[in-house]
């Protein structure tokens, strides 16, 4: 807790990075504007009963019609960065062939809009909005859509490259490929186990082929990066049992990624663990060299620990091969309104847990935020204390790691505007800024200014 600390406070290194974080199906609507063609996400929200509400991301935050307002209420905030993603179906409407100018264009004026107000562009390529006909032919377990997704990765990098600090190629394949095919909370809404696991492995070779053609196109000195979503594991008991159970998890929700990436191997136990489901066969001679292509840094997105213990859990599951032998436990403490837990001490333990096993790369908190109820004074103001609390813990807890030797680069709140909380609509808010869908007006609330603080000190207030 911040009280108990020094009086001078947390202070972060010169230079640190302070952004927020978007993605485009979230905030931009304009779904079916400037030749943009569906991605799975226009689809699979009109498939009644998968997204809370019938919400669609058709309108969203208007961001699209609204974006030099919105980089305002950045250089407002005092952000030295802005991580967003690029939609897909609006540069290369069905995943191939040549770039659409228009939706070029809109990222461009958005990077030069950035760059004119002091803030540096962090492009995310993939935040699973896929042109729908790539899963119309065979989405991310089809080998395919790892080359064409290295090929949109060129003509993004091509036409934007020099005006952006740092490319990432996706983020959080952990949820496209096990959310999106396992468990089917997240489109395409497929539940198919074995599947999941050949697309975690395209996401790998994608991202491996996608950081070559990035470095094809961009200055030398261009950041290349990829944010996971990485699982702070507990195992409930130190039984040995419980202890099979977090490993089994380790593998399916870390290693799946980060031994691919950053080692060249598959998890052997991971091989072994889904050998009913599969022989992994589909990976080939070279994949591996690809997929572990050095990359400048990592980037992760925590929200929330996860505790297990030797058990059964029911399908379909976004974890294949484990439901006869995990438990979820529900981790102690406070939650917020998506119902998960509060606890930065599993941030510390993730950057801990990277700067042993990665301890030449550099790290990005690439999101972290929380959903709360916030509520409107007479005066219009709108309060959100709970926000301003999970904030402040987290960001002890990256401060904690940077006084421990973890090499973290920067932090982004997720998010700068509420937005399509993906499978719960518009029902779950994220945004430091408070967004009327009816109205669209935007409005900062207190946990915006209490950021703005902290970016401007350079660190938490004691
Ligand atoms: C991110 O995903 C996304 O990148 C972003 O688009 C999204 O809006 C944001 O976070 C908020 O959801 O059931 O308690 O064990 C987050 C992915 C995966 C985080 C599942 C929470 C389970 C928590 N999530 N995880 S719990």
């Amino acid at each position: 807790d911040v009280q108990s600390r020094p009086p001078a406070g947390l202070a972060f290194p010169t230079g640190f990075r302070w952004g927020t974080a978007t993605a485009a199906y979230q905030i931009e609507g304009a779904a079916a504007e400037d030749g943009r063609a569906p991605s799975i996400w226009d689809t699979f929200s009109r498939v009644p009963g998968k997204v809370r509400n019938g919400d669609t991301g058709d309108i969203a935050a208007d961001h699209y019609h609204r974006m030099t307002e919105d980089v305002a209420l950045m250089r407002d905030l005092g952000v030295t960065d802005y991580r967003f993603s690029v939609a897909w179906p609006r540069v290369q409407p069905t995943g191939r062939g040549p770039a659409l100018q228009k939706g070029l264009d809109f990222y461009r004026r958005l990077v030069d809009e950035l760059r004119a107000a002091g803030i540096r562009p962090v492009a995310t390529l993939y935040h699973w909005d896929l042109p729908q006909e790539l899963e119309d032919g065979g989405g991310w377990p089809h080998r395919e859509t790892a080359e064409r997704f290295a090929e949109y990765a060129s003509l993004v990098a091509g036409a934007l490259g020099d005006r952006v600090a740092t490319w990432t190629t996706l983020n959080e394949p952990w949820c496209a490929a096990f959310l999106g095919y396992a468990s089917g909370v997240h489109a395409p809404g497929r539940t198919d186990p074995a599947a999941s696991l050949r697309a975690a492995h395209h996401f790998n070779l994608a991202h491996g082929l996608a950081v070559g053609a990035l470095r094809a196109a961009l200055p030398a000195s261009t950041e290349v990066s990829l944010t996971l979503n990485l699982h702070a594991v507990r195992p409930l008991t130190g039984s040995e049992a419980d202890g099979d159970a977090a490993r089994r998890v380790d593998a399916l929700g870390n290693r799946v990624f980060l031994d691919p990436v950053f080692h060249g191997r598959l998890p052997e136990d991971l091989v072994a663990d889904t050998a009913a489901l599969t022989d992994w066969s589909f990976v080939r001679d070279g994949d591996l060299a690809a997929a572990s292509a050095p990359v400048d840094s990592l980037g992760i997105n925590y929200y929330s620990p996860t505790v297990v213990a030797a058990g059964t859990h029911e399908g379909p599951s976004p974890w294949p091969g484990a439901e006869r032998h995990v438990r979820f436990e529900p981790a102690p403490g406070p939650r917020t309104a998506m119902d998960w837990p509060v606890d930065a001490d599993g941030l510390h333990e993730l950057l801990t847990r990277l700067r042993d096993e990665l301890p030449h790369v550099p790290l990005m908190v690439t999101e972290n935020g929380a959903a709360y109820d916030d509520y409107a004074d007479p005066s219009g103001e709108v309060h959100d204390p709970e926000r301003v609390a999970y904030l402040r813990q987290h960001l002890a807890a990256v401060h904690r790691a940077l006084a421990d030797g973890v090499d973290v680069r920067g932090y982004f709140l997720w998010s700068l505007l509420d937005n399509f909380e993906w499978a719960y609509g518009y029902g779950k808010r994220f945004g430091v800024v408070h967004v009327d869908f009816a109205s669209q007006r935007r409005t900062p609330k207190d946990s915006a200014r209490w950021y703005g603080e902290v970016i401007a000190r350079g660190g938490l207030p004691q």
